[in-house]
């Protein structure tokens, strides 16, 4: 039996160690309340709605208050950003060095009715609008047929399975993107407000002109599902802007991912510009955001810059 190696001992630093051991307990917390969501009366809106004037689910409510309660208990964490709150929530204390940044949820649409939804995380020392590029650590959990943790430290990429006991034990170590996959992810019906670069790039995918093979689609509408999947398989998810106006956060969706997707070798853009090197100015902004495989996101960077 392969050694159990829990998620707080594989991270080395002790305090990075101490936010993951909490985020872990959160999460897991969180998997169980999804598990048995249909028994527990809480599917559905929660009757308000958050500062992305988004209607908040029962299940949002849960998963936030679990993480921001867990990230309390933890001396050096100063600060939490959240999607569902307004503004940071500072731990007023002098061990607090680092900002935890999260979106609790991810995927709302989909709790009701089943679907693979997610939690993701990045981790900053010091002030959370900062680059993308000086993460300390990122990650997301994916609550599917299995809870699995994806975790960087800037050191490559481990995943984590959820056990029985509560435990995420290491389950893949120096996971790596394959360099080209053969499926793109994105809602489609956006397609009309696209810049026409975003068309032309799919239209050549389904022609068959990257790599001698016509692409598939897969969409699941949480981008932790969509983007797990690419991290496994390959290929390019989009979400491109419309209108100059991007739909993702760059926060706690766009930059955590990149971290990991650059890390596994592959990468992550805007469009024209690589999405660890913005410099954010609000904690809830939003981004264009391309993140796959090598080759569909430099094709992708190429024929948007090539556009202009
Ligand atoms: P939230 O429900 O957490 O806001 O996430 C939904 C999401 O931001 C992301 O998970 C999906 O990739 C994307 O929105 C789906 O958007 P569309 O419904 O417009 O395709």
């Amino acid at each position: 039996m392969a050694e159990r190696i829990e998620v707080s001992q594989y991270v080395k630093d002790a305090d990075l160690s101490a936010i993951v051991c909490a985020l872990a307990k959160a999460c897991a917390d969180i998997a169980q309340k999804i598990r048995f969501a249909g028994l527990d009366d809480i599917y559905g809106a929660a009757g308000a709605v958050n500062v992305q004037g988004e209607e908040q689910q029962k299940l949002d409510v849960f998963a936030n208050d679990v993480l921001t309660g867990a990230l309390r208990k933890v001396d050096c964490v100063a600060a939490a950003v959240s999607e569902e709150d307004d503004e940071p929530i500072l731990f007023d204390r002098a061990t607090g060095k680092y900002a935890v940044i999260f979106d609790p949820l991810d995927g709302s649409s989909n709790i009701d009715v089943n679907v693979n939804v997610g939690t993701i995380f990045s981790v900053q020392a010091g002030s959370p609008l900062q680059k993308g590029e000086n993460q300390v650590m990122a990650g997301y959990v994916v609550y599917g047929p299995s809870t699995v943790m994806v975790l960087t430290t800037g050191a490559g990429v481990a995943s984590f399975t959820l056990d029985d006991e509560g435990e995420f034990l290491l389950s893949a170590e120096n996971m790596t993107m394959p360099a080209q996959g053969f499926y793109y992810s994105v809602n489609e019906a956006n397609a009309p407000k696209w810049d026409a670069a975003y068309r032309e790039f799919l239209a050549m995918l389904l022609r068959g002109e990257m790599g001698g093979k016509a692409y598939g689609a897969r969409y699941i509408g949480s981008l932790v599902a969509d983007f797990h999947r690419t991290l496994l398989k390959g290929g390019v998810f989009l979400y491109p802007a419309m209108g100059g106006k991007g739909k993702l956060r760059l926060l706690y969706e766009a930059n955590p991912l990149a971290m990991i997707a650059e890390q596994s070798g592959g990468g992550a853009v805007n469009g024209a510009e690589r999405i660890l090197d913005l410099m954010p100015t609000d904690i809830h902004q939003r981004v264009g955001f391309i993140v796959g495989s090598k080759r569909e996101v430099e094709a992708l960077q190429k024929a948007v810059l090539g556009a202009r």
